[in-house]
Formats: C-alpha cells, structure tokens, sequence
C-alpha cells in the first residue's frame, strides 16, 4: 500500500528538500490548516450547532455578516494570534489589521484572509470556503501598520484555501505548484491527494454571475456572447456554464478540470472597480492559478501586479485556463 502523506510531512519535505519553508512559516501554514478544520467542523454542524443565520451586523464594506463569517474570523485569529509567527492579520470581516498583542512574540508574517468566502451559500448548504494569503512583513520601521500588508500578489510566500465540500480540501501553494490535501476526518488530518495541479489552457466552461449581464463592459458581454453562440459562432465549439457563487468552489472546479472565472466590472456600482476583494480572494486565487499553468488579471493587467491603495481594495477577476484568459484580455484591448 502506498504510504499517505500528511500535510505535516508534506511541509517538511518541502522544507528539507526546497528549502522553500521557513521553519515559521510551516508553522503558520499549520496552525492555519487546523483552524480550517476547526471551521469545517462547525461548517458541519450546521442547525444542530446554531452555527447558520445572521450574525445582524455589518462588516466595513456594508454586508451584513452571518454567524459562521464571525465565528471563522475568530476561529482563524485565536489560532494565529500566539504562535510568534506573525506581525498582524488582516480579514475581510475586520475593519483594520489586527496586530499580534504584546504579551505573545511578533514573528515577520502577515497573514491574510477571508474566513468564510461565499457566505450566501452557508445557509444553503452548498460548498463555502476560507482563502488565505501569505506576505513578510517589510523590512525596517517600528511597529506594523496597514500600509505594511499593501504589496503586490507577486510578493505573497504562500497562498491557499479550504473548500467545506462534500469533501473537506486544503488546496496550497508557496510557489513551487499546487499541492492539494483531502481531510481525514477519522485521523484528523489533511492527505495529499493531488500534487502539481495543472489547469488545462483550453477550455469549454465559464462562470460568471449572467443576471448581470446587462450591466456588464463590451469585452465581458462579447467574450460570453461568442461562448453562447457555441457552435455556430466564432469560436465553433459548444461552452457549458457553472455559477456556484461561491469563489472557492468555482476556482475548485477550474483547477480540477479547467475554466474560465469572471467576475468583472459593471455598471451597477461604477466607481467600483468589481465586486471581489484584491487582498483576500484575487491574490490568493490568481497566484495558485498561475502556479498551475493558468492565469489571472482583471482585463487590464496581470492581478498579481496590482499595486493596492487600501486593505480592502476591490477588483475586477478573470481567471482560469490560459488561452481563455488572454482572449478575454485582447477583447478588452480592442475596445
Ligand atoms: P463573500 O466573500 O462575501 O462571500 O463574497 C464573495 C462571493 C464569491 O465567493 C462569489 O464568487 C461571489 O461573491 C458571488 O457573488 P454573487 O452573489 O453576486 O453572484
Ligand atoms: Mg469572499
């Protein structure tokens, strides 16, 4: 029988062999992936947890947060807030960064995340998630500060998420490809199940939120109007469509079997620049696209080159497979 790797063994390896993982920082990825399995846990429980429903309040960008967005933010913080492997956090839920209390040791990392990434599915019952994004803390100056998380994607040492699916996955990287880990709820741990994930460079699938197409930019409604022509269009081949509308889920399902992810601009809030956040959930899901073979910008240019003005940035996403994702670029440089 063939021996299962533990995410443990899997980071240590990495850090024997690579050298790509610093001793803290395969700490933090740790700690992270047990607070991911403590939230799946309560992800599971549901009802029977009183886990489900409102929490009645509002995060800083005006949504109003469920329980389980709160319970995960907290469940991710207490974890990481005393191993000495971090300067501060920051959160999707939280209006500012949270810096590591003095009584615990400060280490270099700064750890960002959305806790609980498709919130309108937790009360469905359909597959949620919590990504996160890895930077070093710059170096010089005195204490941390928000300006110290706004660096590029490109400078992110690691990146992942967990998908509470039918399956509980942990999907990784630190920029040497993307390993992906199934949890064993009978020994309570993460098995790697997959390594060097590929994303195909064609593709036949899209998703993109399209009761919104009306309010969509000219590349975005030309690009899923030549998809919907299928055959007898341009492009001469059939498309099908997902929505799960639940990020995690859709980026699940393109780094399985290939895609193409949008969601763009429109005109329903123009002065935002999209509707997903640059920090928490376009970084991270970019760089373990482009680890895998595929791509990620926001029309314009590459997301992982955009340089952030703010924590909780917006942005416009298209990502997946390669040749899909540059089409829709060259659309967007026609105009
Ligand atoms: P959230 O982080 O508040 O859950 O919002 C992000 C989610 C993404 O997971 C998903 O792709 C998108 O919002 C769905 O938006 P919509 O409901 O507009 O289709
Ligand atoms: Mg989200």
């Amino acid at each position: 029988m063939t021996q299962k790797i533990s995410l443990t063994r899997y980071l240590v390896e990495q850090q024997r062999i690579d050298g790509l993982i610093p001793s803290q920082l395969r700490l933090l990825l740790e700690v992270v992936a047990r607070a991911c399995k403590s939230i799946s846990q309560a992800v599971n429980k549901g009802a029977l947890g009183g886990v489900l429903g409102s929490a009645e309040s509002e995060n800083v960008q005006g949504e109003i947060q469920k329980k389980l967005d709160i319970i995960a933010n907290e469940v991710l913080i207490e974890a990481n807030e005393w191993g000495g492997h971090l300067a501060a956090m920051a959160s999707e839920e939280m209006d500012g960064i949270y810096v590591v209390p003095n009584r615990y040791p400060q280490g270099e990392y700064l750890l960002l995340f959305d806790p609980l990434d498709g919130s309108s599915n937790i009360d469905v019952n359909v597959s949620i998630g919590t990504i996160f994004s890895v930077l070093t803390k710059p170096e010089g100056g005195g204490g941390v500060e928000a300006k110290d998380f706004l660096q590029t994607g490109s400078k992110q040492v690691a990146a992942g998420y967990c998908i509470y699916g039918p399956q509980t996955t942990l999907v990784l990287t630190v920029g040497d490809g993307v390993a992906m880990f199934t949890l064993d709820r009978e020994q309570g741990s993460f098995v790697l199940t997959q390594e060097k994930m590929r994303v195909p460079a064609d593709t036949q699938e899209f998703a993109i939120n399209m009761s919104n197409m009306r309010h969509w930019a000219a590349p975005v409604k030309r690009y899923v109007d030549e998809c919907l022509q299928g055959k007898d269009g341009p492009r001469g081949k059939d498309f099908n469509m997902r929505w799960i509308a639940s990020m995690v889920a859709d980026v699940h399902r393109i780094l399985t079997r290939g895609g193409v992810f949008m969601y763009p601009w429109d005109a329903r809030e123009p002065h935002k620049p999209g509707k997903l956040r640059l920090m928490y959930e376009a970084n991270p899901m970019g760089w373990l696209i482009e680890q895998a073979g595929g791509a990620a910008s926001n029309g314009q240019q590459r997301i992982l080159d955009i340089v952030p003005s703010q924590l909780h940035e917006r942005v416009s996403v298209i990502l997946g497979s390669k040749n899909e994702v540059e089409r829709i670029n060259n659309y967007h440089r026609q105009i």
